[in-house]
C-alpha cells in the first residue's frame, strides 16, 4: 500500500504506541544551519577543540562567546523545516512519543514539538561558567559581546554541552527511557559518531525498536539499522507521516484492527 517503504516499517507505523525520533545536525541543514561534519561542516573551518570545549573557553572566552553569538543569530533566523512539522503531525499519532535531539538550535519546538529531549543543550540559554547562575541576554546588550554575571562577575556561556562534559542528567534519563519504549526508532540527519547519544539507537534496537536511519548518507549506524532510508529529512519524513496518518486513521476507523 505505501511504494516507498517496506512493508515492516508500514507494519510499525500502523501498530506502533511508541515512536522516538532521534536527531541530529542534518535534520535542522534544510533550514539552513550548517552541519558539524562533512563537506560544508563548521568543522572543515573551525577545529571543534579550539571552540566547543571548556578549555578552550578558558583561553579565549571572549572568541568562544563570539562565535556562539554568530551562530545564535544564524539559527534565529531561520525558521523549522518540513521535516520538523512532519515531526509535529508524527507526535499527534501515536500515545508514547518522544523527539531526542543533539541539536541546539531550538528549531523542533519552535515547529510545534512538545516532548523534546535536548542533549547538548540549548543556544538561547546561558549561565554563569563560574558560579552556574542562569544569564538572560538583556534586549538591548550587544549580543557579541561577552557578558558577566550580576551575581559573581565571572564570565557567562551558552548552555550547550562541550566535549568532556556530562549531559543533563533529566534529559537524557528521558531520552533512555524513550529508547528503551520504543516500538519505532527513527535515527535522522545525525553522524551517529558523538557519545553517549550515539548509543541511544543501538540501545532502542536492543530493547526491540525496528531502527530506521535517514541520511543521505551511510554512518557509522547504517550497518546496524534494520533499514536506511538515503535521503534527506525535509523529504522523506512528511512522506512517513503522510503514510503514518493514513494508516493510523484507519486503524482509528477500524477499532484497532488491522487493515
Ligand atoms: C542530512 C541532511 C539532510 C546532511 N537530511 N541528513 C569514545 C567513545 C565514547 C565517547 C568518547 C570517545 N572518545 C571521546 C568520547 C567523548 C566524546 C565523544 O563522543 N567524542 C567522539 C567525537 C569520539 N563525547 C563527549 O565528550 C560527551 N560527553 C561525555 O562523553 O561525557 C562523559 C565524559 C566526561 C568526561 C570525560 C570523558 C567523558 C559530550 C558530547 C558533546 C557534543 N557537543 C557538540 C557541540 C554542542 C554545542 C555546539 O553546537 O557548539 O554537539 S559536538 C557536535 O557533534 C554537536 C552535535 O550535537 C554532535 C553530533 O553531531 P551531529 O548532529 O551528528 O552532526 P554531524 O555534522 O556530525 O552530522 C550531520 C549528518 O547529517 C551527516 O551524517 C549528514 O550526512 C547528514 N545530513 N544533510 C538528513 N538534509
Ligand atoms: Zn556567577
Amino acid at each position: 500500500m505505501s511504494p516507498p517503504f517496506s512493508e515492516t516499517l508500514v507494519q510499525r507505523l500502523r501498530e506502533a504506541d511508541w515512536v522516538t525520533v532521534f536527531t541530529g545536525a542534518g535534520m535542522s541543514a534544510e533550514s539552513g544551519v550548517p552541519t558539524f561534519r562533512g563537506e560544508g561542516g563548521i568543522w572543515e573551518t573551525f577545529r571543534p577543540e579550539e571552540l566547543a570545549s571548556m578549555k578552550a573557553f578558558l583561553r579565549n572566552p571572549e572568541l568562544v562567546w563570539r562565535w556562539y553569538a554568530h551562530r545564535r543569530e544564524v539559527m534565529g533566523a531561520v525558521s523549522p523545516n518540513p521535516g520538523h512539522t512532519a515531526v509535529v503531525r508524527l507526535e499527534r499519532l501515536y500515545p508514547g512519543f518522544a523527539v531526542i535531539t543533539q541539536n541546539i538550535d531550538n528549531l523542533h519546538r519552535r515547529a510545534g514539538s512538545l516532548t523534546v529531549y535536548e542533549l547538548h543543550g540549548n543556544i538561547e540559554r546561558n549561565y554563569c561558567a563560574q558560579c552556574g547562575e542562569p544569564y538572560q541576554l538583556g534586549a538591548g546588550e550587544p549580543a557579541d559581546r561577552l557578558p558577566r554575571c550580576t551575581a559573581c562577575g565571572g564570565a557567562v556561556r551558552p548552555d550547550v554541552i562541550w566535549f568532556g562534559e556530562i549531559l543533563p542528567e533529566d534529559e537524557w534519563k528521558g531520552a533512555v527511557a524513550a529508547a528503551r519504549s520504543s516500538d519505532l526508532f527513527l535515527s535522522v540527519g545525525t553522524s551517529a559518531v558523538v557519545y553517549p547519544a550515539a548509543s541511544l539507537p543501538v540501545m532502542a534496537r536492543r530493547a526491540g525498536a525496528y531502527l530506521v536511519e535517514i541520511n543521505p548518507e551511510p554512518t557509522p549506524l547504517t550497518e546496524v539499522a534494520d533499514e536506511f532510508l538515503a535521503g534527506r529529512a525535509g523529504e522523506i519524513l512528511p512522506l512517513l507521516a503522510e503514510v503514518a496518518e493514513r494508516l493510523r486513521e484507519s486503524t482509528m476507523r477500524t477499532g484497532g484492527d488491522r487493515e
